[in-house]
């Protein structure tokens, strides 16, 4: 930014304070001072935005079709990408606004849970920022995934109504609405649009989220009649589809409304596509290059509806025959699987299917009755047929819909790609391997280094010479030629402790709690969830209590163990897991004994925003699931990309990450895939309990009253669970007690390598000098030539 565009900028902002407030500069609050920023970077995007969509109005493009976009806040990361960060944060303290203040005016847009949807968030930044066409297309929850609190030590949810004082960084789009029908229920569906700024190239690409509304808002007939309840109850109805995000992680919903909201935005969208196609391609009355210029990605089985919609769009409103129609489906979606835990695979039952769209329901049976006759000619019985049917019983199975209807099938790590091919999928996989690809994920450097990590940044464009790796992530390798420059590994280790006291100061303002920002910290962020076993953390943090406790003297590098993530409201032993963290916290921080050495603290309301400041203080990542559970996950790249050792087992891309920086530059512990599954049928908990008295002792402590759940039974159920059969099946489903010990020594090896500072630092780079490879650049750029074949 120049002197000229800096004041031309400055001159642009104060003329929208004023129009919008009409209030003088010194009157305006700092809300209205965030409005007209975000009005005035709008409209500096709005030229490159029009032009970007008009230059790519007549090529192939991608559409990525996500039930969830977990973008966070706007503001920082929009001026990262336009290249004028520095310059409009230095142009607001020169007309005394506190940048950092402003900023905080600004909700999260967490419509997403977690892993998956941050990543569709990533990908969007990645396709703007390489040049890529690729169009998100998702749901315009009006509230977003709930806001947590911790009360008492238990989460308690509060409704997280993100646009309640509007939204700067959206345009509605009336004139581009479409009629979404369901059996008994018509709505309109209004598109928002937000600009997906490409980093400093002038690409703009567009996220289109639908909003459900009614056709009209009141009906004044009813109103007249003396019923004002029904007056309203249409257009209630109509919104109440779009009103909320679902806030199970990896759990079906198995509700009406929800696959209504999946319908509401594949039958929008989808719509959308062939609309904008026949004004583009008049010409092609039978769609026969519909295929040329259009591919779907489908991100997990949420979006699969697309999939008969677009039959059934084809066929029904434009004569396409239904032969023809599922031709050009087959050479359109492809799917993308993000977990292999069944409870996550969608499978909707016919009555819900039925309410929600008949006809899309007959067409499923039609491509169902198609499948069956393909294999029956091929030889196969009925019994063999069984696993590929995508309608079983009264159950429409969606990725099997997906698998048979797609060209590509993709997992997301190495590792669960190859789970997908032997037992997920397997009998797909031996039918068409040639729909089998992997596409590790990653995350963008935009938003989780150069934003989130100023510091850092500056560092590495220092010592690299150049900013050229915000673009090329694999730059950063160049960084190995200061693994033995010691005045470099200080200058890293400085970095690292301002970014430490930032986040002591942090949370001491939003938790309450004052943090040593001296000792580790050990942070796991995400999910809570049984297989990511944030409870193995907990145990050993008793154990380590236990210890310190007898032995004050006891040689230990004090420790901040921190946790952070939300629970799906229904999920009761997620939530007991929280509050067994907060338990162990309250009682922790509040024993004398130990205080300068061990310190628990669960911060409340994990989500972007608090993410951002959490990654780059990290010494410590952990990434501690059972083996084989964790498809990929995305926050171990981000702990990896800011200098965190990796504490993991050989599951997601940890395995790549070790591979990449060397496992003898992380901590890897625990069983492997292979290891559990020789051991599944025989594996007996109890036996670990009695033999290991550590395991004894942190277990029976669950329930000899030390740790007070308040009568909840939270306490006894995460106890039964570890030792006692549990309905048939075993105990310790995720094999907690098995990798223990290893655990255990792990964590002590860390713990003592911790004070070799320098050893230490040579370690954290060595992580991110080959952190390249996670960047959602490099995997987007693999999707685009492996599936989009776009460029
Ligand atoms: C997930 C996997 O569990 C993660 O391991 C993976 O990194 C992400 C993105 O591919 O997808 N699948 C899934 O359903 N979720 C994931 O995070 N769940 C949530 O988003 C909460």
């Amino acid at each position: 930014m120049n002197k000229l565009v800096k004041e031309k900028f400055a001159d642009q902002y104060m003329e929208n304070l004023q129009r919008i407030t009409l209030k003088s500069f010194e009157d305006t609050s700092d809300k209205d001072r965030y409005d007209a920023l975000c009005d005035t970077i709008m409209g500096l995007i709005n030229q490159d935005w029009r032009r970007s969509k008009q230059k790519v109005r007549k090529e192939r493009k991608a559409y990525y079709l996500s039930a969830e976009f977990l973008i966070g806040r706007s503001l920082g990361n929009n001026l990262i990408n336009l290249g004028i960060y520095d310059e409009v944060k230095e142009l607001l303290n020169e007309m005394g606004i506190d940048f950092e203040e402003i900023e905080d005016y600004e909700d999260d847009a967490a419509l997403g849970n977690g892993g998956l949807g941050r990543l569709a968030a990533c990908f969007i930044d990645s396709a703007a920022s390489q040049k890529l066409s690729l169009y998100g297309y998702g749901v315009r929850y009006r509230e977003g995934i709930f806001k947590q609190a911790i009360e008492n030590g238990f989460q308690v949810e509060y409704g997280d109504s993100w646009i309640k004082d509007g939204d700067g960084w959206s345009i509605r789009v009336d004139s581009d609405a479409k009629i979404v029908k369901f059996r008994d229920q018509q709505v309109k569906a209004v598109p928002y649009d937000m600009p997906v700024v490409g980093f400093e190239n002038g690409v703009v690409n567009t996220l289109r989220l639908w909003q459900s509304e009614p056709f009209r808002e009141f009906d004044f007939a009813k109103f007249n009649n003396f019923e004002y309840d029904d007056a309203v109850a249409e257009k209630n109805r109509a919104e109440d589809i779009t009103r909320v995000l679902y806030p199970n992680d990896m759990q079906r919903a198995g509700k009406l409304l929800r696959l209504k909201q999946q319908y509401f935005f594949c039958s929008a969208s989808i719509q959308d596509m062939v609309e904008k196609y026949k004004r583009d391609f008049p010409e092609d009355l039978k769609f026969e290059n519909f295929a040329r210029y259009h591919v779907i990605q489908l991100n997990d089985t949420h979006p699969i509806m697309a999939i008969p919609e677009l039959v059934r769009v084809l066929v029904d409103e434009n004569g396409i025959y239904f032969e023809d129609a599922l031709a050009i489906a087959n050479k359109v979606f492809a799917f993308t699987n993000h977990t292999v835990l069944q409870e996550a695979l969608e499978k909707w039952s016919f009555d819900l299917m039925e309410e929600v769209s008949p006809r899309c329901l007959e067409i499923v049976e039609q491509i169902d009755k198609k499948l069956v006759k393909e294999f029956k000619d091929r030889g196969f019985s009925d019994k063999a047929i069984d696993p590929y049917r995508i309608v079983t019983g009264d159950l429409v199975h969606m990725a099997n819909l997906a698998i048979y209807v797609g060209f590509s099938v993709n997992g997301v790590a190495e590792i669960h790609s190859q789970i997908l091919k032997d037992d997920t999928f397997k009998e797909w996989y031996k039918e068409s391997p040639e729909k089998f690809n992997n596409k590790t994920n990653g995350i963008t450097p935009r938003r989780w280094l150069v934003y989130a990590n100023r510091e850092l940044t500056n560092f590495i464009t220092e010592k690299l010479g150049t900013d050229a790796w915000k673009k090329d992530l694999a730059m950063l390798k160049g960084l190995e030629k200061f693994l033995d420059d010691e005045k470099v590994l200080d200058e890293f280790l400085s970095i690292k402790q301002t970014k430490k006291d930032q986040l002591a100061k942090y949370i001491l303002e939003n938790e309450g709690i004052k943090i040593d920002s001296h000792s580790i910290y050990d942070i796991q962020i995400k999910r809570i969830h049984e297989y990511k076993r944030q409870h193995l953390n907990i145990l050993h943090i008793i154990h380590l209590y236990h210890k310190l406790k007898k032995n004050p003297d006891l040689d230990f590098t004090p420790t901040t163990f921190i946790f952070g993530g939300k629970a799906a409201p229904g999920y009761f032993r997620a939530k007991g897991m929280i509050k067994l963290a907060n338990e162990v916290a309250r009682v922790v921080n509040n024993d004398k004994d130990v205080n300068d050495k061990l310190k628990v603290v669960f911060v409340q309301n994990y989500r972007v925003t608090y993410a951002e400041k959490l990654f780059p203080a990290a010494d410590v990542s952990e990434q501690i699931s059972t083996a084989g559970k964790e498809a990929s996950g995305t926050g171990n790249m981000k702990f990896m990309l800011n200098g965190a050792l990796t504490l993991g087992t050989l599951d997601g891309a940890n395995v790549e990450i070790f591979e990449e920086a060397g496992e003898e530059n992380n901590y890897r512990f625990g069983a492997t895939v292979e290891e559990l599954a020789e051991i599944a049928d025989s594996y007996n908990a109890f036996e670990y309990y009695s033999k290991d008295e550590d395991i004894k002792d942190v277990v029976d402590s669950l329930v000899s009253g030390e740790f007070k759940d308040q009568d909840s039974y939270y306490f006894l159920d995460i106890y039964n669970e570890l030792i006692k059969p549990q309905n048939g099946g075993r105990a310790d489903q995720y094999y907690l007690l098995k990798d223990f010990a290893s655990y255990k020594e792990t964590q002590a090896k860390l713990n003592k390598e911790f004070r070799n500072r320098k050893e230490w630092a040579r370690k954290c780079l060595k992580n991110i000098a080959n952190a390249g490879f996670f960047s959602s650049d490099r995997t987007i750029l693999e999707y685009a030539d492996d599936i989009w074949k776009i460029d």
